[in-house]
């Protein structure tokens, strides 16, 4: 058995869960090793455990899916029949849902299907598990990530005075296309001037202002997400702007130092926090240092004025990312992913953070 469901059914026994039918993406990914957005999958403690993938996917549900861990089924008829049947040949009463995504509505309708289980939501079980990420994660994670890099590099020679904004965000998501990504890990960030002061401002079709331009964006591999962010400058940047663009470099250095297994999460915050605020940008830095990446773009743990007596752990991989945003003028963020490893921390970005002028 995988080790993931081993884990899973370790935690569902503690929790006294008979089963866990899970529905998102994320979590069909995560379990089976097999990527389809509409597939359901139902693991239970006293039987088996079930992937019910409809024709689109069950071809390459049947190759990919792991049929010791999973039998694979193309349901047929009505959902009330054939999840029934799996939950009681497998005497599953207690039903855990994956409260986070499911619907109201789908809930609803499960209730009704389902009159015999007694539905209860999952909570964190499966986020639990996603924190810590394997090698096999970390390898998928670092592949993004050199995509998204080797893509920004190729973009900067193309950007002039006549690209807009939509025209830079839509290149560097064909560049990370073109070098293997599967999709961006989200709408690509890249704003210019007065729009950089949005830390997550919308690319606007409108040609660049001089100033600053930051880009926060993100390949895929694997189901797995990178992120960074650089923001270079449009013109040449005056001494204010070199001033900015330093303390926030400075503020994301220390935090990186300081960076490792066992360091509160709040403290890592703190320290970027306390640079930014201490040279006179009091208010500007508000959003959280960072937070995990993995199937999800932003996932735990985070770090944040608000995370508590949470510590990082080996296995957890964050984001570093400081900003500062004057309204009115423009912002600037400098991001990077951090993979915890016992007693320390490994950059996984490789990239250069010398202020670019354009
Ligand atoms: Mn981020």
């Amino acid at each position: 058995m995988s080790k993931r469901l081993e884990k899973l059914r370790e935690i569902m026994k503690e929790k006294g869960f008979d089963a866990l039918f899970a529905t998102s993406p994320e979590a069909h990914l995560y379990l089976s090793g097999f990527a389809n957005p509409d597939g359901c999958l139902l693991v239970t403690v006293n039987g088996g455990a079930y992937a019910f993938e409809d024709f689109r996917y069950i071809e390459a549900a049947k190759r990919e899916i792991n049929r010791n861990d999973f039998e694979v089924i193309m349901p047929e008829g009505p959902r009330k029949e054939w999840l029934g049947t799996a939950l009681s040949v497998s005497c599953s009463r207690v039903v855990a849902y994956e409260d986070a995504t499911l619907t109201c509505r789908s809930l609803e309708s499960l209730k009704k299907e389902l009159p015999e289980a007694e539905l209860v939501p999952a909570g964190d079980i499966l986020y639990s598990l996603r924190v810590s990420k394997d090698e096999s994660e970390v390898e998928c994670i670092v592949k993004a990530q050199r995509i998204a890099e080797k893509s920004f590099m190729e973009l900067l020679p193309l950007i002039n005075y006549d690209c807009t904004e939509t025209f830079v965000a839509a290149q560097l998501e064909f560049l990370m296309r073109k070098n293997g990504s599967e999709g961006a890990s989200f709408e690509t960030i890249a704003v210019s001037g007065k729009n950089s002061s949005s830390p997550h401002g919308v690319p606007r079709n409108v040609k660049l202002e001089r100033g600053f331009l930051t880009l926060d964006f993100g390949a895929t591999v694997g189901g797995y997400h990178s992120d960074m962010t650089r923001t270079v400058v449009i013109g040449r940047a005056d001494e204010k702007m070199k001033h900015l663009y330093n303390t926030v470099l400075d503020a994301q250095l220390a935090a990186l130092e300081a960076i490792k297994e066992g360091e509160s999460c709040f403290k890592m915050d703190k320290i970027a926090r306390d640079i930014i605020y201490g040279r006179g940008y009091e208010g500007a830095f508000g959003h959280a240092l960072g937070h995990g990446v993995g199937l999800e773009v932003h996932e735990a743990p985070a770090l944040s004025p608000r995370s508590g007596d949470r510590n990082l752990k080996a296995g957890d991989i964050v984001t570093v990312e400081p900003g500062i945003y004057l309204e009115g003028k423009y912002g600037c963020r400098i991001e990077d992913m951090v993979y915890i490893t016992p007693g320390g921390a490994r950059n996984l970005t490789d990239c250069t953070k010398e202020l670019i002028e354009i």
